[in-house]
C-alpha cells in the first residue's frame, strides 16, 4: 500500500513537473539564451565593423590630405602654377604668405615681415632678401632667375621646419 502510493505519487509529480518543466521552463530560457547570444555576437561584429570602418575612414582622409598636398606641389612644379602672379609676400611666425606663389620673370617682390622676430626670404640657390626686422620690408629680386619652380624658405635656423617653407614659381 505504502509502496504503491509512493510510486503513484512519485509518478504523477514526476511526470507533472517534468512535462511542465520541459514545456515551459526548458525551451524559454534556451530561446532567450540563444537570442541574447546572437544579439551579443551581432553587436560585437557590428562594433568591429564600425571600428574597422572608422580606421579606414581616417586612413583614407589622411591619404586624401597627403595626396592633395602632394598633388598640389607636383602640379605647381610641373604646370607652373596658374594662379595670379604675386608682387607682395608676408612673413611671420611661422609662415610665408602665400606659401606657394607664382611670380612674373624678372619681377621684384616686396617682402614684409609681419611677425615679431627677424625673418628673411630666400629662393633656394637664388636670391634672398636681407634679414628683416619685425615690421621691416625688403625686396626679393627675381632678375635672372630662370623660369621654374623653386623652394623658398626663411633662413633663420628652425624657421623653415616650423612652417616658413614653400615654393616660388617663376614664369
Ligand atoms: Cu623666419
Amino acid at each position: 500500500m505504502a509502496v504503491e502510493q509512493n510510486e503513484v505519487d512519485h509518478d504523477t509529480t514526476a511526470s507533472g513537473s517534468g512535462s511542465t518543466g520541459s514545456v515551459h521552463t526548458g525551451p524559454v530560457p534556451l530561446r532567450k539564451g540563444t537570442t541574447f547570444e546572437t544579439l551579443a555576437v551581432c553587436g560585437f561584429i557590428f562594433g568591429l565593423f564600425a571600428i574597422v570602418a572608422a580606421i579606414f575612414a581616417v586612413g583614407l582622409a589622411a591619404r586624401a590630405a597627403s595626396d592633395a598636398s602632394g598633388g598640389g606641389g607636383s602640379g605647381s612644379a610641373g604646370g607652373g602654377g596658374g594662379g595670379a602672379a604675386v608682387t607682395e609676400v608676408s612673413l611671420g611666425e611661422f609662415f610665408i604668405k602665400p606659401p606657394d606663389a607664382t611670380a612674373a620673370a624678372d619681377s621684384v617682390l616686396k617682402v614684409k615681415n609681419d611677425g615679431t622676430m627677424d625673418h628673411d626670404l630666400a629662393v633656394e640657390g637664388g636670391p634672398a632678401t636681407e634679414m628683416l626686422k619685425p615690421g621691416g620690408e625688403g625686396e626679393l629680386d627675381l632678375a635672372g632667375v630662370a623660369a621654374g619652380t623653386y623652394t623658398w624658405i626663411c633662413q633663420v635656423p628652425g624657421h623653415a621646419d616650423a612652417g616658413m617653407k614653400g615654393t616660388i614659381t617663376v614664369q
